[in-house]
Formats: structure tokens, sequence, C-alpha cells
């Protein structure tokens, strides 16, 4: 028995129809929106830019989606992978209202449509993709490969959620997408939504061909089967064929959803289930000009972008009126412009509408987390410099318990590409396991069907596009990670920054969580990696984007990192990145210091310096956990061998602090910089990172010529940590032979101790080399300027 009467056959293929012929009036048309006269050059864009190729297959998509949440009553979002297929998006969500409800010059009648069609890829109108700005969308699908992943993300926690993510079939091949399949081990069916991965197998990239439609049906069913999907293929392009298919299949899918959620709540099961998914084989350019210039354009890789170009061959003006008329508009709208009410009726109602479902726009359903007190967790800080079990070993058990806090919102969850132990967050498993739907051995440890920690899949990509997509629904959390290896995701934080850019401006679009990166284990203390993985510069890269979205901090104890982190908990719509150790270091600030200090950013540490609160004659600065110990260690020395110096400590907590406020709306003013880092003494500045960062903040300032920067210069391998330091010149001997460089004035007594500098260094070498550790005076050294800390 066929699943679509005759009439919903019809009207499903009207409602296809109608958004076909608002995407090709998307791409083509400024004018004549309804075909009331004969389509003339003036009615045409002069510039055409958009994608035809995969949007006639998405708006079949979304219009049998369409049927089924009003079939079933689905909560539903749609992910367009292949988000160059801006028209169909946009067309479906105004042919369901909820565009013209956002954006209410874009009528329902004749002048919306006319403004519909001209906004598009227009000066001063919207994007050529399913982009922020659209209604619904959580994933612009410009950067191709992060569509599931983000649809993971976004059904974690969400039970009652089915995400419907169509996936190109180029988008396919790319890393992260390819992984990205491997989610379903990670999807808890109890307490998770569902993910309906729809692969577009319309055969064609750019300008090839694709992987998975070239090789045999049976290798790429298998191929989805082992990653554990149950694939149902829905072939053809007989429309009214291809419709029923495709209400079958959907119907088959949503039943197998209910069916595994069913019997995961309502009993004790714990197989992994074979999740279903729909291959939706449809010729690229789908009902458009199939000869074009006498080539083929349907089903062939010429459909991608822009079929016809009127302004340059006369005869597509021809081609473009037929093809428009092909979908009969005078059936679909009526007089006013108005799509026909039988049609319009089959859109779903209210929030059930794709372009409506709150989820697609998180910040609406953002709640607050509960936090615990952070200066609980605090360390006992004696003396300045007493010693730490490492510092995001002090912040586990914070985190642990925002996550205990947040269990019954289940709001919060913490990511990270099998490191969370190794990061020293590991006091996080006392509460949680890790989530991992897939069989468990008796020597696996913290393992379980649902958990607060997604840990377990060794994807930076697929830990980034879960947690963006757990964000733009929403909820709140953590991506926890080496430093080095975060680089894997810098386009896809890129991809997220623009995300954010774009919606901060858009009234409609609340405010979401921040992006949060822990980046422990970092470049100074991979003892027993080396080279590979010490690598800095991710900062480098964030600091590129829009000032006042990106935050970067370096606290330089536990006390410092505890603060920041409850601070960028509560912050929203920003991404944070906060870079902290996880082995035993120096802690130099009790807690209440350590809080004024990281609301201020940057300060002087008066108790470590011995300039008296007057003009110093040099100002040592740091930036990050070993760079400030280096520095302290430097100045300590300076203070025992040179007590006339009047030396200066500033210690940098948050880096954009640095920038003018004209360039960030953390950046300290001159005068405040000057008063910080003075207008004429020499700076020596330890930074964690690649020295010409930090020229870069600060090229505009008084006393930019005085800065002297150290930090990571790309040398490094397995060795001690002091090595490492010295091997980039940031070590204590090297801090203050620079500074001796820049104080002229102390002649012979400055030679001296450049001397006993030198045979440090020297000795520093034999000794490591003999026993395979650093020094015990390196080791065991301590700030002893006697002090107490307060
Ligand atoms: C990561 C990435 N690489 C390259 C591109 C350029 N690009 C845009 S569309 C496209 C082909 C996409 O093919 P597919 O995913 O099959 O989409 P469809 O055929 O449905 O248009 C490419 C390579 C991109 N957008 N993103």
């Amino acid at each position: 028995m066929n699943t679509l009467s005759t009439s919903e056959l019809n009207r499903i293929d009207a409602w296809w129809r109608a958004a076909n012929y608002l995407s090709v009036g998307q791409i083509f048309l400024l004018d004549n929106p309804l075909l009331r006269r004969p389509l003339s050059l003036d009615d045409v864009k002069r510039m055409l830019l958009g994608h035809w190729g995969t949007t006639p297959g998405q708006n079949f998509v979304y219009a049998h989606l369409n049927r089924a949440i009003v079939r079933h009553d689905l909560d539903m979002i749609f992910i367009s992978g292949p988000g160059h297929g801006g028209p169909a998006v946009v067309a479906n969500t105004y042919l369901e209202g909820s565009y013209s409800e956002i954006y209410p010059d874009v009528s329902q009648d004749e002048a919306g449509l006319r403004t519909l069609f001209r906004q598009f890829s227009f000066p001063g109108g919207i994007p050529s993709h399913a982009s922020p700005e659209c209604p619904g969308s959580i994933h612009e699908g410009g950067e191709l490969g992060y569509s599931l992943s983000h649809a993971f993300g976004a059904a974690f926690d969400n039970p009652t959620l089915i995400v419907a993510c169509v996936v190109g079939d180029g988008e396919a091949e790319t890393g992260p997408l390819a992984t990205a399949w491997h989610s379903n081990k990670f999807l808890d069916p109890r307490g998770d939504g569902a993910v309906l991965p729809i692969l577009h197998l319309n055969g064609y990239k750019i300008a090839n061909p694709t992987l998975l439609a070239r090789i045999p049906r049976e290798e790429l069913e298998q191929l989805l089967r082992g990653y554990g999907w149950t694939p149902c293929f829905v072939s053809g392009h007989e429309p009214a064929l291809m419709h029923e298919a495709m209400a079958k299949a959907l119907d088959g899918a949503i039943a197998d959803i209910r069916r595994i959620q069913h019997e995961a709540r309502t009993t004790d099961a714990t197989a992994r289930p074979s999740w279903p998914m729909i291959v939706l084989e449809s010729p690229k350019g789908w009902t458009g000009p199939k000869v074009v210039n006498g080539k083929q354009v349907e089903r062939t890789f010429r459909s991608h972008q822009v079929p016809l170009k009127p302004r340059e061959h006369a005869e597509h003006l021809k081609l473009l009126e037929d093809w428009l008329r092909s979908y009969r508009p005078q059936e679909l709208f009526d007089e006013q412009g108005r799509l026909n009410s039988d049609i319009a009726a089959q859109a779903p109602s209210g929030t059930r509408r794709m372009g409506t479902n709150p989820r697609a726009n998180g910040g609406k359903l953002l709640r607050d987390l509960r936090l615990p007190d952070f200066r609980d967790f605090a360390i006992d800080v004696p003396v300045h410099g007493s010693r730490g079990p490492g510092d995001t070993r002090v912040l586990g058990p914070f985190l642990r318990d925002v996550v205990a806090l947040n269990q019954d919102q289940r709001n919060f969850r913490i990511f990270g590409p099998d490191e969370t132990v190794s990061n020293g967050l590991g006091s996080v498993l006392e509460v949680t396991p890790r989530q991992w739907v897939a069989p468990t051995t008796s020597s696996d440890e913290a393992l379980g069907p649902s958990g607060r920690v997604l840990d377990s899949m060794l994807s930076e990509h697929q830990c980034e596009g879960w947690l963006e997509g757990y964000l733009l629904t929403g909820r709140h959390g953590l991506f926890n990670c080496y430093e080095a290896f975060i680089h894997l995701v810098d386009s896809m934080f890129n991809q997220h920054a623009k995300w954010l850019k774009v919606t901060s401006r858009l009234p409609w679009r609340r405010p979401i969580a921040s992006l949060n990166y822990l980046l422990a284990s970092h470049v100074w203390r991979q003892d027993h990696n080396g080279f590979s993985h010490q690598d800095p510069g991710f900062i480098d890269h964030v600091v590129n984007k829009k000032a006042d979205l990106v935050r970067v901090y370096l606290p330089p104890d536990a006390n410092c990192l505890l603060s920041v982190m409850d601070h960028c908990l509560r912050s929203r719509h920003q991404v944070n990145v906060v870079i902290a150790g996880k082995h035993p270091a120096p802690q130099w600030l009790s807690m209440p210091v350590a809080e004024k200090h990281c609301a201020d950013g940057i300060g002087i540490w008066q108790w470590a310096s011995s300039d008296a609160g007057t003009d110093p004659d040099l100002v040592m600065a740091c930036c990050g956990d070993v760079p400030t110990l280096e520095t302290l260690a430097a100045v300590s020395i300076l203070r025992e061998r040179l007590p006339a110096l009047k030396v200066r400590v500033v210690n940098v907590v948050d880096l954009m602090r640095l920038q003018p406020p004209s360039a960030h709306p953390h950046g300290l003013s001159d005068a405040d910089f000057d008063a910080f880092f003075t207008t004429s003494a020499p700076v020596i500045f330890a930074f964690h990172g690649y020295p010409a960062l930090i020229h870069r903040l600060t090229y505009r300032r008084t006393n930019h010529d005085n800065i002297h920067v150290r930090g990571y210069q790309e040398e490094g391998t397995i060795t001690t940590p002091f090595d490492m330091t010295v091997l980039n010149e940031l070590d204590r001997f090297h801090l203050v032979l620079s500074a001796l460089d820049r104080l002229p004035a102390l002649g012979s007594e400055a030679a001296g101790l450049r001397t006993l500098l030198e045979q440090k260094l020297s000795e520093h070498r034999r000794y490591i080399c003999a026993n395979g550790e650093d020094m015990p005076e390196i080791r065991d050294w301590r700030w002893n300027a006697g002090a107490a800390a307060r």
C-alpha cells in the first residue's frame, strides 16, 4: 500500500515546486517575481551568485520532513551540510512563515517575494549559505565537514529532538565528516535525542564526481553499516516515485528511532542501537535545465552553481523563463503572491516549524549554570611560591562539582579527545562516567552509556563540533585539549567565531554560552612527548578574530585558574582560551589576591618587586605559568646580586589587557599601560607563546621600543622542563642576561653577574646530559624573599 495518498502526493509536490521556484527566483531574479509578464533581462540580477545543484534535493528533503513532523508530531531541526544550498533553507522557512515573522519586510505577498529574491546574494542582503541570518539554522555549511558533529551536539541531552542532517556526498569526503559517522557510539538513546543523517548522494562536487557515488552500491551500504548505521536508499528521479519512496523511508526511519528510544527508555537494554539513516540518491540540479550550450547540466557537476548566464547568452533568458514556469507558479501562489492555503497548510505549526524551533536559537533556551563557589576549591598558599599539585588538578574538583550541580539540568558537558585524565581533570570522573555506548570490558575505566564527559573519541574535530552544536542549542561546555593539537580545529574555531560575530548583530538571535577551551598539557611541559607536542600558536590564531569575541587567559597559578574558569563559565557569546599547566608548580597568590588579580587582568606584584612603588629601573613582565616561574626566579637573582636595582614585576593574566582599548574592550588605556610598563624603563617580557604576538599587541604603546620579549622560539625536543626554557632563552638566566643587556649603567657589576650566568648555563647543560634531570638548585628553587602570601 502506498504511504502517500494522491492528494498528499500532489500537495507535497506542490510545496517542493514552490520551494524550487523560490530558490531559482532567489538566484536569478531582481523583479517580476510572479512572472506576471514575460521575463526580461532587466528582471535578472547582474551578478549571479549562488548554488543550484544541491538545492532541489534539499527542498525535497525539507518538504518531506515537514510532512513527517506533522504526521508524527516531531520536535525536529534541520541541518544543511552543503550549506551552499542556502536558497533551499531560505525558501522553505519563507514558505512555512518563519522567515516573514522574523523579517516582516519579506512579507507573504508579491512585494515580499520581490524582496526575498532581491536580497539573496546581493549587497546589503543575505549570504548565499544557510547563514546565521536564516531562521532555523545552527550551521552555516560554508566550510564543509561539520554538519554531522553539529547535529550530534544538538541531540545530546535533548531527548525529544530529532536532528535531520543533510550530508553532502562531497562533504562526506572531508576528514571531520568521515569520522563523524562514529558519533553514534556516543549517543545515549535514553537521555539524548536522535540524529537522522540524510546522505545526499547527488553524485557530484564542484567539478568532480563524488567517491561515494562511484563505489558500488553494496560497498557504500557496507561502509555505512560498518559505521553502525542502517541505511535506507531512496533512489531515482521521477518525482512521483521519489515522493512515495521518501515518505516511506522517513516513516520507517521515524518508527525505528521511536522503537530504539522506547526500548532503551523502558527496558534495561544496553546494546548499542543501529540507528536509521537515509541515502537520497537524486540528480544534482534535479528539475533544472537539462542541457545548456550543448552540454548536459542536470545530473552533472555543471549544475553546481548557476547553470544559466542570460546576460552572456541571449538564449538563456528563455531557458530561465521556461525553467521558472516549469514549476507552474500560477498554481502555487494566489493573486497577492501568497502561497495557496492548501499547500501552506502542510507546514507544521508554531514552534514545530523547523525555522522557528527554539533549539535552533539556543540562546533563547539558555539557563545559567549552577556554579559552586570557586573560592571553596582554593589551594592554600602559605608563602609565595609554595608547591601546588598542578593547576588543572586543583581545577578538577571545581569542574567535578559543576558537573554534579548541573546533572539534573543536563546542560553542561566536558569534551576532550581522550585527554581529560591526562589533562589533570580526572576528578570529574568521580561523579560521572564518560559517555560511551559501545561495549565495555572489565579493564575499562569510567565508561558508561550516559555521562557528562565526552572524551572517548580521539577526534578534536568531533569534540569541537559536538561542543559547538551543544552550545548553539542553548547549553554550556568546556573543551579540554593539548595545546599543540588544538590547531586541528583552527578552521572550525574560525567558523564558530564568524557565527558569533554575525549573530551578535541579529537582535532575534539570543546570546549563547561561550566556547571555552582549556589548553592544558601546554608547550612548556611536554616532557615525555617532545617537539611534536610543543606549539603555542593557537593564541596567535585566535587573536585574529573580532576583538569583542575572543579572550585569552594565562593564569599563573591554580587560584587564578579557578577564578578565570568561573568567569568563563558565566560569560556569553565569546570564545575563551585558557592555558594552564597540570604539573606540580609554584603557587603565588592566595585566593582573595588571585581573585582581584584576575578581575584586573594585570597587576604589579609588589611583593616580588623591589621598586618600593617608585619608578623602576627595570620591569620584569610575565604571562603564563612557566614564564611567571622563570621571571620570579630571575627577579630573585637580580634582587640578590644587584640589591640597589629597582625591579618591578608585572603579571598578565588577561592577554587582551595589552591592547589599546580601541582594539579590544579589555584594553588598558595608554595612561594605565604606561603606569604598569613605564614610558622609558626596559621591559623584559617573558611570554608563554611566540614573542611576536606581544609586539603585535603593544606596538602602539609609548614604551614599545623598550619591550624585549622572550617566548617560544620553535626550539623543542624531549628534554628537562627547565631545559625547554633554556633552549628558548626564556629561562631565568637568559632573562637576567637580557635585563643586563638593557641596563648599561650597571657597568662592572653586570659583567661579573653575566659571567656567572653563562657559567650556570654551561653547568646546566653538563648536568642534564649527565643526569637526565634538572640541577637540584633548579628543581628545588623556591621564591624566598620571605614575605607571606596575602
Ligand atoms: C572544507 C571545504 N572545502 C572545499 C569547499 C568548496 N566547495 C564548496 S561546495 C563543494 C562541493 C560540495 O559537494 P557536496 O558536498 O556533494 O554538495 P552538493 O553536491 O550537494 O552541492 C566544494 C568542494 C568548501 N566549501 N569547504
